[in-house]
């Protein structure tokens, strides 16, 4: 695609497996500022579905959330004509450049990725190969499409820095075969913190301490007043991560809804306290997911456009993802059909 300087675009393209329900996380850290882009950028994101079953799912939710993450993805702002979107799955050629990364991807640094780490802890009853291999999934999902960026939270650095790995590796034996993308993580969002414990990432696993994308604003409203602050004896509204890691991270959150800077949120609490401040960052997340969910809600009553986006969306990527996978290939050595 090109722009009206008839320079090429460049190319971000990210995921996020339907595995649960989005959440103000997910929005902050990453499709909200996937949405600023689709101007500057030709753009891919798609619902990494293949990935969500190194976990076991049900199949009947699995599909209805893909379709659900789609509706929201557009919801917040990603205009189908504009971006393109797809579900991974129906892309046959990320299994098959994934296979290929398997064999460039060694046991020791997948043996040190965070998210295996903390997944295979938590289902020690199916620690499976999946799990263990998926970045090189990853990595296929990101190197098909050669973008330049891949916006995502924090915690998904370590996962693009070990396909920068494969990269250096494939590029070092075959040639200038892939491009280096660059993980792209947002300042403010980058990592929020749940409400009901901000020593961890908000996370769908810990619903008390999440806010969903599709949650009624009572339930919003409950979760922000209960929201853990700090035991501190100022209880005035200031930024400091170290020390006041609960307010820090509302401060966070409202900045991000609002536009606003630390030094202004601070001026606008000044001797106000948790008491006003905790429901006014309520407000403001309720007020920014609204039309979200309203959206959402009208899209899923469109199955047909729905089916008319996706479709599309794997058509042209599976266009892109093919001239790669051809090259690949021919690289390694598999004889041309
Ligand atoms: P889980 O809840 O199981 O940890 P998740 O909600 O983190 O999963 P992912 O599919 O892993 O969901 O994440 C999708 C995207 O959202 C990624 O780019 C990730 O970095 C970002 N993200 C997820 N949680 C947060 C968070 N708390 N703060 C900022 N970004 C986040
Ligand atoms: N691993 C990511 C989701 C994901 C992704 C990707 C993100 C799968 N493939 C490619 C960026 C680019 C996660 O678990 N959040």
């Amino acid at each position: 695609m090109e722009n009206s300087e008839n320079t090429p675009k460049k190319v971000m393209l990210s995921g996020i497996q339907p595995s649960g329900d989005l959440h103000l996380g997910n929005y902050l850290g990453a499709i909200k500022n996937w949405a600023d882009r689709a101007n500057d950028y030709d753009c891919y994101y798609f619902m990494a579905d293949m990935h969500t079953i190194t976990v076991r799912q049900n199949p009947a939710d699995l599909r209805r959330r893909t379709l659900e993450q789609l509706a929201q993805y557009i919801a917040c702002g990603l205009d189908p004509e504009r971006n393109t979107l797809f579900i991974q799955s129906h892309v046959h050629q990320h299994a098959e450049l994934g296979w290929v990364l398997n064999c460039y991807a060694m046991f020791g640094e997948l043996s040190r990725m965070t998210q295996f780490k903390d997944k295979s802890a938590r289902h020690t009853e199916n620690v499976n190969g999946g799990l263990f291999t998926y970045p090189c999934l990853m990595a296929a999902d990101i190197l098909l499409y050669e973008p330049d960026y891949v916006p995502v939270g924090e915690d998904q650095k370590q996962h693009v820095e070990l396909c920068r790995n494969i990269v250096q590796r494939f590029n070092g034996i075959y040639g200038d075969v892939f491009k280096m993308p660059e993980p792209f993580i947002p300042k403010a969002g980058a990592r929020v913190m749940g409400l009901s414990a901000p020593d961890a990432k908000m996370s769908k696993s810990v619903p008390e301490g999440c806010v969903f994308l599709m949650e009624p604003p009572e339930d919003i409203r409950r979760k922000f007043k209960r929201a853990v602050t700090d035991s501190d004896t100022e209880r005035c509204v200031r930024y400091d991560p170290e020390n006041k890691p609960g307010v820090s991270n509302l401060m966070t959150i409202y900045s991000a809804v609002t536009g606003r800077s630390y030094d202004e949120i601070e001026a606008e609490f000044e001797g106000k306290g948790y008491g006003a401040f905790k429901p006014a960052v309520g407000d403001a997340v309720i007020e920014t997911l609204r039309p979200i969910r309203e959206e959402t809600q009208r899209l899923l009553k469109d199955r047909a456009y729905l089916e008319s986006v996706y479709r599309a969306g794997a058509e042209k990527a599976s266009r892109v993802a093919e001239r790669t996978l051809r090259k690949v290939y021919k690289k390694v050595g598999f004889l041309a059909k």
